[in-house]
């Protein structure tokens, strides 16, 4: 049973852009989960192929100085995500896949501000120095930016709240370009990045955290923790860099490099 789970992940590989494979492949994929009596390794195969099947796109949380360290609302190690996500995009790149960067983008005076009976000292306020994306980070020319928070009187985290240049919603353009995951990455892993996790679930779009390129505000301690434990019981997988690269460098799934690995 093992092995010819392993053939179709190689079959996939060759006929991935064939959608009535693609169709095809889900409807037996369905069966073969519920029906087939499978040990803990195919399980994961699958899941793994099922993930291999949705088309993904990177994205992007926040990564705006003012959340970085010397910034308005620092995130501790805030900027310690920039090189990992860095790495993450190139990968995306090379695969010709998207990339999408959600910004924190608020008015001066909003509800979101303590001043104004808010909970945060004054960020990203549209225009600033503080709102710009972190310097070192390497988006393509082409990234979709999404803007969130824009709201005077509205408390809004998820990047499923904001609008790009051309006033589309985050979950339009997902469906525009066909993606059904995402990788996601940046700040705040106990706020922006929870609730953009969690609308994703919401609007069944799948969900890859990753661990090495999140950081958390933790206001209280272990919300970062917590946040991620949510993001999880509500489907979210993991992944880190060295897992993706070891996986394109050292063989697919189920290679003996693979094996090895897991060993
Ligand atoms: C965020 C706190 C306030 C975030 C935004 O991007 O996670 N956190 N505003
Ligand atoms: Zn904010």
């Amino acid at each position: 049973m093992q092995t010819s789970v392993l053939d179709l992940i190689q079959l996939y590989r060759i006929d991935q852009n064939k959608p009535v494979f693609k169709a095809g492949l889900g409807f037996f994929l369905f069966f073969y989960r519920y029906l087939g009596n499978l040990d803990t390794f195919s399980i994961n195969a699958i899941l793994k192929l099922e993930v291999l099947m949705e088309r993904k796109v990177l994205l992007v949380v926040d990564v705006q100085n003012d959340f970085c360290p010397d910034g308005a609302l620092a995130v501790k190690g805030g900027d310690k995500v920039v090189p990992v996500l860095n790495r993450y995009i190139e990968l995306f790149k090379r695969a010709g896949l998207p990339v999408i960067a959600t910004r924190d983008w608020h008015p001066a005076k909003t509800v979101h501000f303590k001043a104004y009976g808010g909970t945060w000292p004054p960020h990203c306020v549209q225009g600033t120095k503080g709102s710009e994306f972190h310097p070192d980070l390497k988006l393509p020319p082409d990234t979709i930016v999404m803007s969130k928070g824009t709201s005077p009187d509205e408390d809004s985290y998820s990047g499923f709240d904001g609008r790009d240049d051309k006033g589309r919603a985050l979950l339009q353009v997902l469906k525009e370009k066909g993606i059904g995951h995402i990788y996601i990455g940046g700040l705040a892993t106990d706020y922006c990045v929870l609730q953009t996790a969690l609308d994703a679930a919401k609007n069944g779009i799948g969900i890859t955290v990753l661990t090495d390129a999140v950081k958390g505000v933790d206001l209280n301690i272990g919300d970062s923790e917590r946040a991620m434990k949510r993001m999880k019981a509500a489907g979210a997988l993991e992944t880190t860099i060295a897992r993706i690269e070891g996986e394109l460098k050292g063989g697919g799934y189920g290679s003996s490099e693979d094996k090895k690995r897991r060993a």
